[in-house]
Parts: structure tokens; C-alpha cells; sequence
């Protein structure tokens, strides 16, 4: 077999720079519509523009400022393409032979134009119309014994206006099955956070980080997934402050990065240093990492009382005592053990630490999807805590979130486990009774179809078949479904992992413009850092039979649940009216109207940045979990399982999610190929592996089922041994969907135990 591009040439250049700067190029290029998505790109993150669909870090408050980045573009290049999957496409292409094309096939196709209904009988999608498409739906859930077998997902690109529409659409029809996309990404950020300072959200503004004296960032990989945030690092680190990486895998954003917007740099071919300190725990090793930081702390205390801020943990805090124990306890050789890192480095930390003043943790999805997750962002609070760097400028929390409104979502009600504030606000609104059981979130979903609880899957957006995990099971699971509906802009495998019926309802995507009988709408969007504002497309629709998000699900609810509690068509006639009930029922959303008028929109207030603490004892609540029992290498030592590896499905350079752009993963060196796993030399040694040899990849799990995919190239990588990476989705039939965070239920898609056997 070819051993082709397997000498992993690392990426000698900064991040950015130039190499950013040619590849958006290319993809505007190849979007075949450059002259749209480059007026479109001037748009975005603008006031009066549109919000940038690429990721969900705050917008730059410098006036002036272009504020894209290589991802944003190749997003929008995406989205404006020339090409397009209308009837003729569907007639030509038959669904069992679409379902043999891959991912990135499947999207490149183009922009969805019309709606499609599949009718269980023949091989092919075929042309309805939206009133028909309407019927289907409506006489599917009426049929329902219950509202509970409808499952209603969203992924988190939605507007606040079409999610808060949907969510009341759910709960008119009765059901709180609300699964989401945040399901599967900062659950245990929402979960751990709510339990120790009583938010969900972080506790940080853009402005914070042009005052901390350090910022830690946790498994995140910003150099891809968050572009403009190593803007933001440039510059706290041009100032002085001290970066500090935590990340199982030497990312190459991290370490150096050029702003292709600084013309100094990039004619020098010079970068910025972004890391003072690259620390790489092994997977799962975080939470045993942060006790060690804990342990130097309380120790360094004995004789240097400013080690901790305890005037702030008298005031503030609950349960320093508990904690403090549970710290003792942890001896050091569990934390050495579990995040593999040396006494001396942790001590490091510590120092660093110690020496800065107000300090930011940032984190994303190296945290999150562990079996551990929720304590592991609970250490990373009680670690602020300790020297008080919670609700004071230059400090705090900051979950770096995903999709670009997925933080909204949630905010106007996206949440399968609302709060009874909520509902009670709703009802008072509205005549009618709302659902007060705790609907499926997205493993719980999955497995209702399987049993057959669920009957009716509708997806607002995202691509479910692909995302979610154990694929095999999923796709059994949806095709049990009567029906799937299906609110997108590109083909993806879930119109073809398709239930008994399915439905394609193709829909304006966010830089298009949105003409409804009130004229140009404009919708909006909240930022990981709570800022909330608008977004008006600029491009001319992808096709005359589009309709917006917000009309679909106001069709679809009219013809399904009627117009008597709400008055769906004329919400939707108007978006302003949607905000004036948002106002109504979410009181920090008080003149949202007048507030969006605003150029960069405006704040929502997040009780803890103040320093008030919305948890049960009105405190800060220190959390005294233990370590984990044991993490996967540890399983490992079981020797009768063979050599088993911790593995980790992440992101390439080139894809945003399932939306696989292209084949090329620049930072790390990987071009043209998506099937390859990342292993250490001497891991490779041990299993007689040389770079380019192709394995199959097998789970080890304890239940019968068989999860293995095959002919992954090996490529030899800086990654600590006993640990893999491979991205996703491809990774996603390894992930048993039992295998859960624990308190959250997200998927645990960075701590797979598996085994590699040479082809
Ligand atoms: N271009 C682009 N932008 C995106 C996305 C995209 O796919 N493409 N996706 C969006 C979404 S929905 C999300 S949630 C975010 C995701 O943003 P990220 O969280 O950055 O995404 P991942 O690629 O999953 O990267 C996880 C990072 O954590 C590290 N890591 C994994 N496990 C551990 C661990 O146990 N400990 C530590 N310390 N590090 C670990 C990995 O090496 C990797 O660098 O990005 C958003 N933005
Ligand atoms: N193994 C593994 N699995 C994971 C992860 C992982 O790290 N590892 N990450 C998880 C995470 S963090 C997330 S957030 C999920 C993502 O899960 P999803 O949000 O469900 O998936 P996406 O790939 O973002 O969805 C892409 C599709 O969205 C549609 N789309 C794009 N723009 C629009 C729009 O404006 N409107 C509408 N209606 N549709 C649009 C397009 O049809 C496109 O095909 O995946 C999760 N799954
Ligand atoms: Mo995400």
C-alpha cells in the first residue's frame, strides 16, 4: 500500500499568515461564486451584517477591525456556492447509491433548493410541495399516542428567533424532547458550572482579556476550531501575559501564530510566541492535573498566606473545608499517574499560576466529552476559586462554545430539562398547559427510537446520523423511524439515514437575505461571552423556493398544532413581533428591540461575573470529588484485553463538524486523506507499526457489540504514549452509546478504549 504523506513533515510555519491566507483564497475560489462570498465576508462580524456561521467567539469591539478568519471564510465560501441539489439531482441520484458517497462528496454538491419527500416506496427523493410537506408532518404527530414519541432536535447554528419558535412549537404539541447538539459538546460545561456558581455560561467578557496576567487554555484546539481567539491571544501575549497550553496534542495554532491581519508580520514572515508553556497531560488527565495545581496551593499557604484568596473563599465560598480534605487525600501518585505529567511541571503550573494576578481558564471539547467531564470543569472552577479569580476584571470562566448560537439556543429554551421558571413563564403567556416531564437528550433519543418509543424525528439544521455516536445502532435507530424531517441547507448522510418516510425542507442559510411579508428580517445570536446581536444576510437566496428557519417551523406548527395559543404565521410575518414574546417571557431580554439597535448589541447579565451566587446556599460551591477511579489507560494494565490505547476523535483543519470542506489537515501536516490515526514512536514500536501501514481499530467495551472501522493510516505523532487521535465523524461507530459523562450524558468521544491491529 502507498506510503504516501506518511512522514508527518510538521508544520514549520506560524499558524495563520500566510498559509491561512492562500488556503481562503482557494476556497473562495472554489466556492465557484468568489464574487458573493467576498461581499459577504466584508459583512461579517459587522454591524449591519451578518454573524459569522463559523464559531461562536465574541465579535472584536475595535471599530473597523475586519473580524474573519480562514474558517469564517471557507464557512461562507461553502454556503455561497454555485451549485445545487435541486429535483433533477435527486432523480438522477438514487438514495442507496448516494449513501456509498462520502461525506465531503455529499456536501460539495451543492445548496438544497427545493423540498424533497421520500415515500418509503421508491428509491428516490422526489419534488412536494411546502403545504404538502406541512400535512405530512402535521398527520404524523397527529397520529402520535403520545407527543412524546416526537423528538425534536436542533443544531446549534439556529437563530433565537427560530429556536424559540421551536421550542413552543414542542410544547404546544406537548413534549420536552429537545435533544441537541450541546448534548454532545458542553453539557458538562452547563452542568458543572450551574452546580458551582449557579451559571451555565462563562463569566468572561472580550474586555477581560485585555487585563488577565495569564490564560490557561484546556484542551482546545483555537488554531482550527476558534481562528479569531488566537487573535485575542496575540495580543494578551504582545502585552505580556502569560499563555499557558494544556493540550494532549502539540497544536500548531498554539505555539506560533501570524495574524493575517497585521500586514507587519506577515510581510517579515514573523509570528507571535502564543504559548509561554505547552503542557500535554494524557487524555482524561486534566481533573488529576488541576489536584496537583490545588495540592501545591494549599501547601505553598502554610507559609505564604497570599497563596490562596481567602478573604474571597470566606465570603463567597461553601465547603473550602470538604474540598481541602478531598485535596489531601489525592495522593501524588494518582495525579502523576493520571495525567502522566511530572511533579515538577504540575509545580510549574502552580508557580505560574500563583505569580498572575487575575487569570481566565478557557476549555472546549478536551474537557467535555471525558467520563469525567462535569468534575473535571467543577476542578477547573475550584482552581479559580482558590485565588479568587472569579466575577473580577481580567479573570474568570470561559467555556469557548462551538456552533455560533448554540449558548442561545439554550437561553430561549433549546433544553430538554427546562427550568420551571421557564415553563411557568411560558404558561402565563400563553393559555396552555406545558409539558413538566424531563424530555430525551441526544443518546436518550437514540435509544427511544431503537425501542421504538420515538416515532417522528425532526432536526432543525445540524447533520444527526453523522454527529452522533455508534453509528451502526444510530442508523438502525432512525430507520425505525415513521418519519424524519430534515431542515437544511447541503446534503448530509441524514437525508439519506433516512425512517419509513422522510422529508427535506431546505432552508436560507445565514448570509442570505430573509424576506418575509414585513419586509427584511434580520435575526440574532448570543456569543460565548453572552454579548447578543443581530445578523442580516447579504447574498441573494440560493433558490426562489427557500424559505427561512423561522418560516418553516411556524408552517409546520400552524398545520400541526393550529393557531389557537399562537399565532405562528404572523410571528413569523414580522421577527421583531418573535422578540417582543421573547421579551415577554426571559425578562434579561427586556426591550430586545431597541437593544439590538445597538451596533454590537448588548450584554447579558451573568449573576456570577458579579459575584452572586445562583446555586441553592447562595454560595460558590467547592466540589470534593475524588479522582476517577481509573481512567482508560489504567483499564489498560488489564492485560488479558491486549495492548488497549486511549483514542480521540477530533477535528481537522478542513471541516467544520460533518461539513467535511476539503481533505487537508495543514497544522498537522496531513494532506489529502482523512483516515489516519496519530500514535506515539514507541507506542509504534511495540505493535511493529512503521509510518504509512494501514490498521483497523476495534473498541473494547463490555457488551457484545462489535465497533471497529478499518484501513486507518498509521502517522507517527507528538502525542504521549498510550494516547491516539483520529478525526471524526469516521471515528463515530468506535463510540458505544452507553459510554457517557457521567451527570451530563454526553458521548465520550475523547476516551475511547480501543485496539489497533496491523493490516
Ligand atoms: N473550523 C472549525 N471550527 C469549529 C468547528 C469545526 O469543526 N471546524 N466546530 C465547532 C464546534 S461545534 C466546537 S464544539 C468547537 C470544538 O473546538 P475544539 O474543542 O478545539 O475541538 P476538537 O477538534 O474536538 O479539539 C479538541 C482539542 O482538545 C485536545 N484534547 C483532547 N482530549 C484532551 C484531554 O483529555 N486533555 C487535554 N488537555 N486536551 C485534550 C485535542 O488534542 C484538541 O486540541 O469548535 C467549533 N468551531
Ligand atoms: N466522535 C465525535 N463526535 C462528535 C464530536 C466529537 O468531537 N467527536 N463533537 C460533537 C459536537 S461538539 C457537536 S456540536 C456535534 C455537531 O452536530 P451537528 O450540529 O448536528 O452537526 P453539523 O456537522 O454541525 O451539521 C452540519 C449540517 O448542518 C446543516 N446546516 C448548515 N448551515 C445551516 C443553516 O444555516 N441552517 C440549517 N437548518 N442547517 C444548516 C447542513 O446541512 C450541514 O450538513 O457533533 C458532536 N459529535
Ligand atoms: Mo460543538
Amino acid at each position: 500500500m502507498s506510503n504516501k504523506n506518511v512522514k508527518n513533515s510538521v508544520y514549520s510555519s506560524p499558524a495563520g499568515g500566510w498559509g491561512a491566507l492562500k488556503s481562503s483564497a482557494k476556497h473562495l475560489m472554489q466556492s465557484e461564486n468568489s464574487v458573493q462570498s467576498v461581499k459577504a465576508l466584508l459583512r461579517a462580524n459587522q454591524p449591519g451584517g451578518f454573524d459569522c456561521p463559523g464559531c461562536a467567539w465574541g465579535d472584536s469591539n475595535k471599530a473597523g477591525k475586519i473580524d474573519f478568519c480562514e474558517n469564517g471564510v471557507k464557512a461562507i465560501a461553502w454556503e455561497a456556492t454555485s451549485k445545487r441539489v435541486d429535483a433533477n439531482f435527486f432523480k438522477q441520484h438514487a438514495i442507496t447509491e448516494l449513501k456509498t458517497w462520502d461525506d465531503h462528496s455529499l456536501e460539495k454538491s451543492g445548496r438544497l433548493t427545493e423540498p424533497m419527500f421520500y415515500n418509503g416506496e421508491n428509491d428516490h427523493y422526489q419534488p412536494i410541495s411546502w403545504e404538502q410537506a406541512f400535512n405530512v408532518i402535521a398527520n404524523h404527530l397527529k397520529n402520535l399516542s403520545s407527543p412524546n414519541e416526537a423528538l425534536l432536535y436542533t443544531s446549534g447554528r439556529a437563530s433565537n428567533e427560530v429556536a424559540y419558535l421551536y421550542q413552543l412549537f414542542g410544547r404546544v404539541l406537548g413534549t420536552n424532547n429537545f435533544p441537541d447538539c450541546s448534548n454532545m459538546c458542553h453539557e458538562a460545561s452547563g452542568v458543572g458550572m450551574t452546580q458551582s456558581i449557579g451559571t451555565g455560561k462563562g463569566t468572561v467578557t472580550m474586555d477581560d482579556f485585555e487585563h488577565a496576567d495569564a490564560i490557561f487554555v484546556f484542551g482546545q484546539n483555537p488554531g482550527t476550531n476558534h481562528p479569531r481567539m488566537l487573535g485575542t491571544l496575540r495580543e494578551a501575549s504582545k502585552r505580556g501575559a502569560t499563555i499557558v497550553s494544556i493540550n494532549n496534542l502539540k497544536e500548531r495554532g498554539l505555539q506560533k501564530f501570524t495574524d493575517p491581519q497585521s500586514p507587519k508580520e506577515m510581510i517579515l514572515f514573523t509570528g507571535t510566541k502564543i504559548s509561554g508553556y505547552y503542557f500535554t497531560p494524557r487524555l482524561g488527565g486534566d481533573m488529576a492535573l488541576l489536584r496537583g495545581v490545588a495540592k501545591c496551593l494549599l501547601e505553598r499557604f502554610e507559609d505564604d498566606k497570599s497563596a490562596l484568596d481567602m478573604d474571597f473563599i470566606n465570603e463567597h465560598c461553601d465547603d473550602f473545608e470538604g474540598y481541602k480534605h478531598s485535596v489531601e487525600l489525592t495522593t501524588w501518585d494518582k495525579i502523576i499517574e493520571q495525567s502522566s505529567l511530572t511533579r515538577a511541571e504540575i509545580e510549574q503550573i502552580a508557580e505560574i499560576y500563583i505569580n498572575s494576578k487575575n487569570v481566565i481558564f478557557t476549555w472546549a471539547m478536551g474537557i467535555t466529552q471525558h467520563h469525567h467531564s462535569v468534575a473535571t470543569v467543577r476542578e477547573l472552577v475550584n482552581v479559580l476559586m482558590l485565588r479568587g479569580n472569579i466575577g473580577k476584571k481580567g479573570a474568570g470562566a470561559c467555556p469557548v462554545r462551538g456552533h455560533s448560537n448554540v449558548q442561545g439556543n439554550r437561553t430561549v429554551g433549546i433544553n430538554e430539562k427546562p427550568s420551571i421558571e421557564f415553563l411557568d413563564s411560558l404558561e402565563k403567556r400563553y393559555s396552555f398547559t406545558a409539558p413538566r416531564n424531563a424530555g430525551f437528550n441526544t443518546v436518550e433519543s437514540i435509544q427511544a427510537m431503537l425501542s421504538e418509543k420515538a416515532k417522528v424525528f425532526i432536526a432543525l439544521g445540524g447533520n444527526f446520523a453523522a454527529a452522533t455516536p455508534d453509528t451502526n445502532r444510530t442508523y438502525q435507530a432512525i430507520q425505525k423511524c415513521d418519519l424524519t424531517v430534515q431542515i437544511s441547507t447541503k446534503l448530509n448522510r441524514s437525508h439519506l439515514m433516512t425512517g419509513k418516510k422522510a422529508l427535506i425542507l431546505p432552508c436560507l442559510g445565514r448570509t442570505e437575505i430573509d424576506r418575509q411579508t414585513n419586509g427584511e428580517q434580520c435575526i440574532t445570536v448570543e456569543d460565548s461571552m453572552s454579548m447578543v446581536h443581530s445578523s442580516k444576510g447579504q447574498n441573494e437566496p440560493a433558490s426562489e423556493l427557500l424559505r427561512s428557519e423561522t418560516a418553516i417551523i411556524a408552517g409546520m406548527a400552524s398545520a400541526s398544532v393550529g393557531d389557537k395559543v399562537v399565532n405562528w404565521l404572523k410571528l413569523a410575518s414580522d421577527y421583531a413581533l418573535i422578540r417582543d414574546e421573547i421579551s415577554a417571557v426571559l425578562p434579561d431580554f427586556e426591550n430586545y428591540n431597541t437593544r439590538i439597535e445597538a451596533g454590537r448589541g448588548f450584554y447579558l447579565q451573568n449573576a456570577a461575573a458579579e459575584r452572586q451566587w445562583q446555586t441553592p446556599a447562595n454560595k460558590a460551591m467547592f466540589s470534593a470529588a475524588e479522582l476517577p477511579e481509573q481512567l482508560v489507560h489504567e483499564i489498560a494494565k488489564d492485560k488479558t484485553k491486549g495492548l488497549v490505547f486511549t483514542l480521540q476523535t477530533l477535528r481537522s483543519h478542513d471541516q467544520y463538524n460533518t461539513s467535511i470542506y476539503g481533505m487537508d489537515d495543514r497544522y498537522r501536516g496531513v494532506y489529502g486523506e482523512r483516515k489516519v490515526i496519530f500514535i506515539n514512536a514507541d507506542d509504534m514500536a511495540k505493535l511493529n507499526l512503521i509510518a504509512g501501514d494501514f490498521v483497523k481499530i476495534t473498541t473494547v467495551s463490555n457488551d457484545t457489540v462489535i465497533r471497529s472501522v478499518s484501513h486507518f493510516k498509521v502517522i507517527e505523532y507528538d502525542i504521549p504514549s498510550g494516547c491516539i487521535a483520529a478525526y471524526y465523524p469516521e471515528t463515530n461507530p468506535l463510540v458505544p452509546l452507553e459510554s457517557i459523562a457521567e451527570d451530563c450524558g454526553t458521548p465520550t468521544s475523547k476516551s475511547i478504549p480501543i485496539t489497533l491491529e496491523k493490516l
